[in-house]
């Protein structure tokens, strides 16, 4: 079996795999577990300048080969191009991206540069697995290089109508770019026909035959048995007891603008107010550990919903009760799976989510014999899947409140109904299944033409940026610094 060279923005630490590793970590475990491997990405610190020679850690079978990135690249390809600009286009949010061209020049820049440290560490016959939109340009850079290996790429967020993607500046520059890749995947056929029209808009007609829906799924058996042992623990105990017979909301999510929090929480506001039957009887717990925490957008948010929270529980508070607890920390995972099978309903309400992981562990964490109910978004791609959910228009505060209150009130038989199906859902769609099948995919495509840099369909050179001198230099260790992802 070829080796697998899966390329993301972010590394994992070797020495943190287990209970700390990241959600792709996760995904690709039993892939990586088969076969010679190497992980190449960003360490996640930053230095004077961008490395150009990896630094490489053996751990098993994998290799995993990092970067640190310069100051000026975190800046402008990170936080700038990255966070600023793709991440809100890409959720449908034009009105709150930020452009700046020399952040589009550091994008190009960062690309560039993994391209040309990677492409010397490639054996003829890898296969290349590149994740997400921070790395829309390395299969290009890549082909330029003249690397003929079969390169997939695998976009874990959404991929918005044409008109919604061509807000970005440069956008055609991305999706020649984006065209480069033997296997394109989404999470959805929605994204799928929006990559298509715009790939087709855009003079890629023949890049748009590969692109697909591939939905990603996470270890339902695991989480499940995860939930019944954590439930028994005192800490999951010591929540039950302190909502004194109350039903319990829960709602876990990165504190992020796409998840919908401030919705979510004003449709917990409106269930109260609307129906006051429910006041005392339901608490709702929101985990919402804070990410990118130095960027502007997301303190805003954080205030937004200190006051929001604070308000709600000014208004309903009683002596013995509080409507909302809500965390900023991060939650251990196992202690998260025992909460979400003490709770009744899941509230999953994004804005937009590309899948959404956490509707699928509430529903893999429930017990079989009194399952909760899950209020769940019809704008994450998990909606496709899990049609027994409650789905609400995120936006809406009524029909949050609505669905709640549907939820709170619903027949044990139709519980079990709803929860069932989706039961099997997730258990039909692991992670480990959803690597098999996008690697399936992208072995059994043609490999691309030799002899020539871009192979067949593959992306004209989008201005390819040789690696600046600086580049070259060693990296200047005394200058690291870490840098959450
Ligand atoms: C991207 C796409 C797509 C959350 N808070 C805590 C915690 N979590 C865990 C959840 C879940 C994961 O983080 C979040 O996954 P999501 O899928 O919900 O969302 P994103 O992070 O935005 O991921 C998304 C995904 O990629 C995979 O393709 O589904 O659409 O946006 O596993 O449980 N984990 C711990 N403590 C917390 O406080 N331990």
């Amino acid at each position: 079996m070829s080796r697998l060279v899966v390329v993301a923005n972010r590394v994992p630490d070797p020495r943190e795999r287990g209970a700390t590793a990241g959600g792709l970590a996760v995904a690709l475990k039993d892939a990586l577990a088969r076969r010679d491997a190497m992980w190449f990405g960003w360490s996640g610190a930053t230095a004077q300048e961008t490395g150009a020679t990896p630094n490489e850690v053996q751990a098993g079978r994998t290799c995993y080969a990092t970067l640190d990135l310069g100051e000026a690249d975190y800046r402008h390809y990170y936080r700038g191009f990255s966070n600023d600009a793709l991440w809100p286009v890409l959720h449908y949010r034009l009105g709150i991206a930020r452009f700046a061209r020399e952040d589009w020049i550091g994008y190009r820049r960062v690309n560039a540069a993994f391209a040309a440290a990677l492409a010397p560490m490639l054996r003829p016959d890898d296969t290349i697995w590149v994740h997400d939109f921070h790395l829309f340009l390395l299969a290009g850079e890549l082909r330029a290089l003249g690397c003929r290996q079969r390169i997939g790429f695998f976009l874990h967020v959404p991929f918005p109508p044409r008109q919604v993607f061509l807000g970005l500046p440069n956008a055609d520059a991305v999706l020649h770019a984006m065209a480069a890749p033997d296997v394109i995947g989404v999470q959805t056929e929605d994204d799928a026909e929006n990559l298509r029209g715009a790939l087709i808009g855009t003079g890629e007609p023949e890049a748009a035959t590969r692109v697909g829906a591939f939905p990603i799924g996470m270890d339902a058996a695991g989480f499940a048995s995860l939930a019944a042992r954590r439930f028994r623990t005192r800490e999951v105990a010591q929540l039950r007891e302190s909502l004194a017979g109350r039903a319990l909301a829960i709602g876990v999510d990165r504190l992020d603008y796409t998840k919908g929090l401030p919705q979510r929480i004003a449709g917990f506001g409106k269930l109260l107010q609307r129906f006051p039957r429910h006041r005392g009887k339901v608490t709702f717990l929101q985990v919402a550990a804070i990410s990118r925490g130095d960027v502007a957008t997301y303190r805003a948010l954080r205030r937004e919903l200190d006051e929001a929270v604070g308000r709600i529980n000014g208004q309903y508070a009683e002596p013995d009760w509080g409507p909302i607890r809500y965390i900023t920390r991060a939650v251990a995972r196992p202690t998260l799976a025992g909460y979400m099978r003490l709770a009744r309903i899941g509230l999953v309400t994004p804005l937009r989510d590309g899948m959404n992981l956490v509707a699928k562990e509430f529903v893999a964490a429930q017990d079989p014999e009194d399952p909760g109910v899950l209020v769940l978004s019809r704008f994450a791609g998990a909606a496709v899947e899990l049609d027994g959910a409650l789905l609400v228009n995120p936006l809406d505060p009524d029909d949050i409140a609505e669905a709640l209150d549907a939820a709170l009130t619903m027949p044990a038989e139709e519980r079990l109904a709803r929860w069932r199906g989706m039961d099997t859902a997730v258990r039909a769609g692991s992670a480990a299944i959803w690597a098999r099948r996008f690697l399936a995919a992208l072995e059994d495509a043609p490999l691309p033409d030799a002899g020539t840099a871009g192979g067949d369909g593959a992306a004209p050179p989008i201005g390819i940026t040789p690696p600046r001198p600086a580049l070259r230099a060693a990296q200047p260790r005394a200058h690291r610094a870490r840098r959450a992802s």
